[in-house]
This record gives C-alpha cells, structure tokens and sequence, in this order.
C-alpha cells in the first residue's frame, strides 16, 4: 500500500523524465534538490522520442522513488500501470487521451491513487462521478513548452471554471511561472505543477519555496 491522498500534496508537484533535464545534470540531481527544497510529490513521467524504455526505465523509477521514499514524498507515475506497480508507486496519473481511467482503477484496485487530466468542464463532470479519483490535473492554463501534443490553453478563468465544477482538488499545470504563479491560488486550486519552472530553475530552492510560499495557509 502506498501513501494515502492528502490534497495537500497537489501544493508543489514536480513533474519529469529525462527528457526534461540539461545536459550538464541528471534527473537524479534535480530530483535530489527539489525534494531538499520541500516539493510535496514528485511525477514520473517519461515521455518523448528521447525517453527511456524498459529495464532502463524501470530501473530509473527504482531509483527515484527511493529518493522519494527518503523525503516521504509521494512518488507518481505517469501513464504507465505496470511500472507504478513495479516501482511501488504511491499513485498514478492519466490523461484523458491515456488508457481508459475505469481500467486503471481497476487495475490498481486501491492500492495506488488514481490523478485524471481534464481540459473541459465536461470532463470534471464525468470525473466527479467516477469513485477512485483523488485529484484533477488542468489542462495547460498557459502556453507550455514541454508537452508537444499539449491541449489548447485553458487561461486563468478557464482554470477557475474547472474548479468550480470539481468536486475534487485541482492542480493547476502548463506554464507555470515565478511570474504568473501568483495568478493561480485565487482560483481554487490546491496547487501547482510544474515541469520547466523547476528542471530548468537557476536555483530550485527559491523556485520551490516560491511554490510553497503562493499556497501558504
Ligand atoms: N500536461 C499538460 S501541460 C504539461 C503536461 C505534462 C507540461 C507542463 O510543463 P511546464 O514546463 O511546466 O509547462
Ligand atoms: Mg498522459
């Protein structure tokens, strides 16, 4: 059994796979400081044309989620069942275009928790009532750079709408800023994830006490 839900980890959620770190660095590194600065939960998510396959996926999402397990921050899994499995994942995130969420929380049956995207209003409907989903990923609210099949921007009042409708936290992604981060708690939303805003910071400390300090109770 992993970690149990708390909406308080949807405050600072870092997002990534390798496909997201410099050259000059490892995602173990980055991971390593993130968790240091006090991220609430870290997603594994390994996607692209450069992203690793099989063992060497696998034995990379060992590795991050010991370093989770270090910190007793929850370790997510992106669109891949049989990997949360195998790495003993606390829970695991889907898109709406990813293997139909039903299955997925059949699959995990419990013992994982279950994070859905959703873009429209309609979409949160059918999640509000779906039983074994913990929490709801926006769709982009800003023009991202590291998804390349990225939904159409939703914008801060989009973001909003989807709160409203929810009946389930919300965790606001897609080109999240230092800057624009301010525009968010406003909205409802339990927090924010990020790829860029964190894998490529100058200095992740501030960039996570920033995240940290907009959701402050
Ligand atoms: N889903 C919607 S936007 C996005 C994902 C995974 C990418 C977010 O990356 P960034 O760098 O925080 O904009
Ligand atoms: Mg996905």
């Amino acid at each position: 059994m992993g970690m149990k839900f708390d909406p308080s980890m949807l405050r600072s959620y870092f997002i990534a796979g390798t496909q997201d770190i410099k050259d000059d660095r490892t995602i173990g590194e980055v991971l390593k400081q993130a968790l240091e600065a006090g991220i609430s939960a870290f997603q594994y998510r390994e996607k692209g044309p450069t992203s690793l396959t099989g063992d060497a996926k696998l034995k990379l999402g060992r590795n991050l989620r010991a370093l989770c397990t270090d910190y007793q921050v929850p370790f997510i899994v992106d669109d891949d069942v049989e990997l949360a499995l195998e790495t003993n994942a606390d829970g695991i995130h889907v898109g709406q275009k990813d293997e139909r969420v039903t299955k997925v929380i059949d699959q995990v049956n419990g013992r994982l928790f279950v994070g859905l995207s959703c873009d429209t209003a309609g979409q949160v409907q059918i999640a509000n009532e779906t039983a074994g989903i913990s929490y709801i990923g926006s769709g982009p609210v800003f023009p991202t750079g590291s998804k390349t099949d990225a939904d159409p921007v939703i914008g801060v009042d989009g973001l909003a709408k989807l709160v409203t409708v929810s009946k389930l936290p919300v965790v606001a992604i897609g080109g999240i800023t230092e800057d624009n981060l301010k525009e968010l708690p406003a909205t409802g939303v339990a927090g924010t994830s990020v790829i860029s805003m964190i894998a490529q910071s100058d200095d992740i400390f501030r960039t996570v006490k920033a995240m940290n300090a907009a959701f402050a109770k």
